[in-house]
């Protein structure tokens, strides 16, 4: 009977402690693009994170929405690399260089983000917008 009892409990507690680790959350965020391929880059981008367990990005909203272990990752890392591959978004700033060789297609109208840039922003890196 002690057994029993020493074993739910065991079993309880690897359950809640799974259950804590693993927090699911989720965000919705800005992010240009145009077409098809653009909304390939961009949920590559965000799956690219291992703690990413989905990512959809809207052609005609053009928002991201991503759902992600809350314990291991965050908005900024996933958005950054999302601007790594090209597309601004709501964080961050893709570099002109990684913009420009974009398939003409996917060359969404830049919004002008020259007032949250740094100051001393360089265009060969992804800019933190502020
Ligand atoms: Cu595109």
């Amino acid at each position: 009977m002690n057994t029993i009892i020493k074993s739910g409990f065991l079993f309880l507690s690897i359950f809640l402690f799974s259950n804590f680790s693993a927090q699911t959350k989720s965000f919705k965020a800005k992010v240009e693009g145009n077409c098809g391929m653009c909304k390939d880059r961009i949920e590559m981008a965000a799956k690219s994170d291992k703690n990413v367990k989905s990512a959809d990005w809207s052609m005609s909203k053009k928002v991201l929405t991503v759902s992600y272990d809350a314990s291991k990752t965050d908005k900024k890392s996933i958005l950054k690399s999302v601007a790594e591959v090209g597309h601004d978004n709501e964080m961050f700033r893709a570099s002109d260089k990684v913009y420009e060789d974009l398939d003409a297609c996917c060359q969404y109208d830049r919004p002008d983000n020259s007032k949250k840039m740094a100051k001393n922003a360089d265009t060969k890196q992804v800019c933190e917008l502020k």
